[in-house]
């Protein structure tokens, strides 16, 4: 019983660390629906919508999560939200929800740090 606990901690672990489907998307291995790009971040469609609005925003620079966000950072997260914000404004004039997922309880499952755009009907508060 330990031992798989310690197991399934390790591959939680390297699924955090490792190489994902964002860092395929980010070197064009993997088409996507693109929204918006430029030399430090890219927007597409998300796969599994939420909403009829529905897009991500990520660095083309690779950051796991937010909260290994460093002062090093501080340029690429102000170009995140203000890529997120153009784009939402253009779509979504009345209203949307600008989101980061962190780690497991705040049900994170690509930890390539990415910015979602929700918006298109009434999102309700709080969320789940
Ligand atoms: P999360 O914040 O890590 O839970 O969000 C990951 C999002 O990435 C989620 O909304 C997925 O539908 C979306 N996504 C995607 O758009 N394309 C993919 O190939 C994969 C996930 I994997």
């Amino acid at each position: 019983k330990e031992n798989e606990m310690v197991k399934a901690l390790r591959e939680a672990k390297k699924n955090q660390s490792g190489r994902n489907i964002f860092d395929s998307i980010v070197e064009k291995q993997i088409k996507v629906d693109v929204l918006y790009e430029d030399d430090h971040c890219m927007a597409f469609k998300d796969v599994n919508p939420q909403a009829p609005t529905h897009f991500l925003v990520i660095p083309k620079t690779r950051i796991q999560m937010l909260e290994q966000a460093t002062d090093e950072h501080e340029s690429i997260l102000g170009k995140l939200l203000l890529t997120a914000k153009r784009l939402a404004n253009e779509r979504l004039p009345n209203g949307y929800r600008v989101v980061i997922n962190n780690g497991p309880e705040g049900c994170q499952s690509v930890y390539y740090l990415h910015v979602h755009v929700i918006g298109g009907r009434q999102l309700t508060w709080p969320p789940g």
